[in-house]
């Protein structure tokens, strides 16, 4: 045992003091203009070869692009180094909009050693502070120093705290199915994007490398505050954000990565799913139970249950025969709901002419020596697609046209994928994924094959027991940019803190290989970005005029202008259910990928009836709100309890008033990606200290602030003793109770507000904003129904009397809507002014507006009462509104 520790503590002294006495980089060859800057660097000493070899002859880029954003890149001379492929994400480069006198972000250099900072100009605040450069064929390493206790968010997927730990805190990004959420282990998803927050100003870095890495923040005597990246290959590519308001810095990222993409109307309304509806009655059953409770079910899921023996693209032929479920999406689209069943990546063996169709294309991912790789999956072995194969895209679009065409397949309006990280059960080396499908019990047994079931009111009159119940891109340089070869991928010398200990585990291996010689070990964590590209394509090439929905498990940065996203197998518990506010917050505001969604309810385990209640509460306030659960926890739709159904019922309904409001807050972001779908409070009070420790309260849309219920509910199911209190934060600022009308004044510190019951949800009206509500909204069994009921006018003044608000109108489905409009509301001490660009004709009127805040002239809550309009929206006008 001492002999063991004392062996473990001389490995780690030993690499320790090597990566201490790596030599640097010497930077020579500088050759500087108005807008950019390049250099050679050149290794400083002797190679110190820690994690692999030294890399010798370097070059250093520094692009002024805008004012607003600096592109620094630190790459090899040779370019073999695996780059990120401009096919998966293109980032610009070659822009030189800026110059070093008027950019707000000044880089500066010293030579020997080579080290760079960046300072704010306006500030003169030093914002990174570069030194430490390590390039070795397997490990790079920068390092910048911080002020103490920085205050940093992003680096995400994860399910640590919003804002940073700052001390001995270790930020591992390689994509991995975790269930559970476990923290400090890498999640489903790569976003090397942080924001930092000083005195108010906001800056970012970004860092474009698809590699495995460590994002390391620490605090010591002797190297003081600082962040450290430590990636297992690629290149050190940063782009530099300036903000200075966070909300600038959303800005700017998305002009790196891109703008989300915009979503269908449809997709806000609340969607239902389990893993374990066992056949096609049994979904149909789900659909009829929710219209039977008066719960607007806008759109039904199905999980790989429907496959054959869970291979994709296939039906189980006795508990989702074909025809059934047709006629399921014809009742669906006739009531205008949704269908949507999920796809998993790979191509099972045992489904022999798919296989053999992918196989004969060279479509697989392959081991070094050729030979196609074989993982163990839902539907026993099966080989990965390689989308990086150029025919991927013809293979992958034919599946979804032809298994989900509209005549002849399954008319599906959107897709589900998962298993994308790109997740493998067989474990290294995987000799024979066969007998470990088996061994697993791997696919499992189907269910029995029901024969009695209740006949379903409305349903086709074939929806009857089956019969028989017997059977079983890019540029190139001098170098190809596709990564050096020599390389130990099966042992790599340094392995990001995964939480696995390996970067094998529960994946494809990191020397499988990728079309154009790409390898897992560089390519892991684009693996999802690549299918959702090719997922969002071939919906596109079938329905072409319609916007693609997808929603994924694994994502890298810069997917949001293609995909939505979940947050993958949380549980049924309280901390998941809070921990929902801190991912939505990164993945909306900092991330980039607004559509965003949590299992409501919660995925692992049994959830309660009070959590449910709870949760149906605050995912109302999702951009993606679906319920969803395990197939070993119990069904949890909200019409199983009273209580959970009212409080899905209110919440619906209120979310069905605000839909037009977020459509536009959503609309807002796609075109310049402005953070203004899940906000969190430092985004909108910057100058607000206070609001930099807030992880549970955020902003839906620029106007509402939603504080959930943080307290865990007292039992499992409600009693009528039963009533909380909600203890919130108010910034500086006017409110208004968004359900009573109260004027509500922040002063910048808490309040408590009392009697939160299970179907209540703290929320507020920012003072200054108008909003446009859809009336009747709890009238509506679908968004569908919904876009034809008129509007009325929300009024919360601000201090001056003065409020401003807009509202988005189009089809709500086109990719490139013919007409839109984009209206303007102007409120100014009871002076109502519309106007705008009215492309969109609408036969929706603004009907009456109401004024909050206003109880103690007219009327006993806090509203004034109604000002009749019948306004139409296709045109401005003018009115007075009572106060
Ligand atoms: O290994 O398709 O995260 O939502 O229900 C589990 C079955 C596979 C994981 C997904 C989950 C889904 C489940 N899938």
């Amino acid at each position: 045992m001492r002999g063991g520790y004392f062996l473990l503590g001389l490995a780690t002294a030993a690499a320790a003091a090597s990566v201490d006495s790596c030599p640097g980089y010497n930077a020579g060859a500088i050759l500087s203009s108005r807008s950019s800057l390049t250099a050679d660097l050149s290794l400083a000493g002797d190679v110190c070869n820690v994690y692999g070899d030294d890399l010798d002859n370097l070059r250093l880029l520094v692009e002024y692009q805008t004012d607003s954003r600096l592109h620094v890149k630190i790459y090899d001379a040779d370019e073999q180094v695996y780059q990120i492929p401009s096919s998966v994400l293109e980032t610009p480069s070659g822009q030189h909009g800026s110059s070093s006198s008027s950019s707000d972000l000044v880089f500066s250099y010293t030579t020997n050693p080579f080290t760079f900072a960046i300072q704010r100009r306006s500030t003169q605040e030093t914002l990174f502070n570069a030194s430490g450069l390590i390039f070795e064929s397997q490990y790079v390493r920068l390092r910048t120093s911080l002020p103490e206790n920085p205050n940093i968010y992003g680096l995400g997927e994860d399910s640590d705290s919003f804002k940073r730990q700052t001390v001995d805190y270790t930020r591992p990004l390689w994509n991995r199915g975790a269930a559970f959420l476990p923290p400090l282990q890498s999640l489903y998803s790569s976003h090397p994007i942080y924001i930092e927050m000083r005195d108010g100003q906001a800056h970012g870095v970004f860092l474009s490398n698809s590699n495995g890495m460590d994002i390391k923040i620490n605090k010591t005597t002797q190297d003081g505050q600082y962040l450290e990246y430590n990636t297992i290959g690629g290149v050190l590519d940063f782009y530099f954000l300036s903000g200075p308001a966070p909300a600038d810095v959303a800005r700017q990222y998305a002009g790196v990565v891109g703008t989300p993409a915009e979503q269908s109307y449809w997709t806000y309304g609340f969607h239902q799913c389990k893993y374990g509806y066992e056949d096609v009655m049994m979904v149909a059953e789900v659909v009829y139970n929710y219209s039977q409770a008066n719960i607007p079910l806008e759109t039904m899921w199905t999980d790989i249950d429907y496959m054959d023996l869970r291979r994709p693209w296939t039906l189980d032929p006795e508990r989702f025969p074909l025809h059934k479920m047709q006629e399921l999406v014809t009742y669906l689209h006739d009531h205008q709901q949704q269908y949507i069943l999920m796809v998993d990546p790979p191509i099972s063996i045992n489904d022999t002419s798919l296989y053999a169709t992918a196989k004969e294309k060279g479509l697989f991912m392959k081991w070094d020596n050729g030979s196609d790789f074989v993982a163990t999956m839902w539907s026993g072995a099966a080989s990965y697609v390689d989308f990086f194969n150029p025919n991927a895209m013809d293979f992958w679009s034919g599946q979804i046209g032809s298994f989900f065409d509209d005549e002849s397949g399954v008319g599906v309006d959107g897709m589900w994928i998962d298993m994308n990280e790109p997740a493998n059960f067989c474990t290294y080396p995987c000799s024979n994924p066969i007998q470990i499908a088996i061994e697993g019990g791997i696919p499992p047994a189907p269910p029995a094959v029901r024969t009695t079931w209740d006949s379903l009111p409305g349903f086709p009159a074939d929806f009857q027991p089956p019969s028989t119940s017997s059977r079983r891109l890019s540029t190139r340089s001098t170098g190809n940019m596709t990564g050096l070869s020599g390389r130990n991928f099966a042992n790599p010398p340094y392995i990001p803190a995964t939480g696995d200990g390996t970067l094998n585990a529960g994946t494809v291996y990191p020397e499988v290989r990728q079309y154009d010689d790409y390898t897992m070990y560089d390519t892991h964590n684009l693996y999802a970005s690549q299918m959702i590209a090719h997922s969002r394509q071939g919906l596109l090439d079938r329905r072409s005029s319609e916007r693609p929905f997808i929603i994924t498990r694994s994502s890298f940065a810069g997917d949001g202008a293609k995909t939505g996203k979940w947050t993958g197998d949380n549980a049924s518990t309280w901390a998941n259910y809070l921990l929902s506010i801190v991912q939505h917050m990164e993945f909306a505001s900092i991330f980039q990928m607004p559509m965003i969604g949590t299992d409501v309810c919660g995925f692992n385990d049994n959830t309660t009836e009070t959590l449910c209640a709870r949760w149906a509460m605050l995912g109302a306030w999702y951009p993606f709100y679906r319920n969803h659960a395990d197939i070993s926890s119990n069904f949890q739709e909200f019409y199983r309890w009273p209580l959970v159904a009212a409080a899905a019922q209110k919440a619906i309904a209120t979310r069905f008033q605000l839909l037009d409001y977020f459509y536009t807050a959503f609309h807002q972001q796609t075109v310049d990606g402005s953070p203004t779908t899940i906000i969190p409070l430092f985004f909108q009070y910057p100058n607000d200290a206070n609001t930099l420790d807030i992880s549970y309260q955020f902003f839906f849309g620029p106007s509402i602030l939603v504080s959930p219920v943080t307290e865990e509910s007292p039992s499992a199911t409600a009693t009528a003793t039963d009533s909380q209190s909600a203890t919130l934060y108010l910034p500086d600022d006017l409110f208004y109770d968004f359900w009573t009308g109260e004027k509500v004044v922040g002063t910048g510190s808490q309040i408590t507000v009392d009697n939160v019951t299970y179907t209540d949800i703290p929320v507020h009206v920012r003072g200054g904003s108008v909003i446009a509500l859809r009336s009747d909204a709890d009238k509506a069994n679908t968004t569908a129904q919904l876009r034809t009921h008129d509007f009325e006018l929300l009024i919360a003044p601000d201090t001056n009397g003065q409020a401003t608000g807009s509202l988005y109108l189009d089809d709500g489905k086109s990719v490139n809507p013919s007409f839109s409009s984009e209206i303007g509301f102007t409120f100014d001490n009871g002076q109502l002014s519309v106007n705008g660009t009215f492309g969109f004709q609408t036969s929706c009127q603004v009907i009456r507006a109401r004024v909050m805040g206003t109880s103690s002239t007219k009327s006993s809550n806090g509203f004034s009462s109604y000002t009749t309009l019948k306004k139409g929206l296709n045109e401005g006008w003018e009115a007075k509104i009572n106060q």
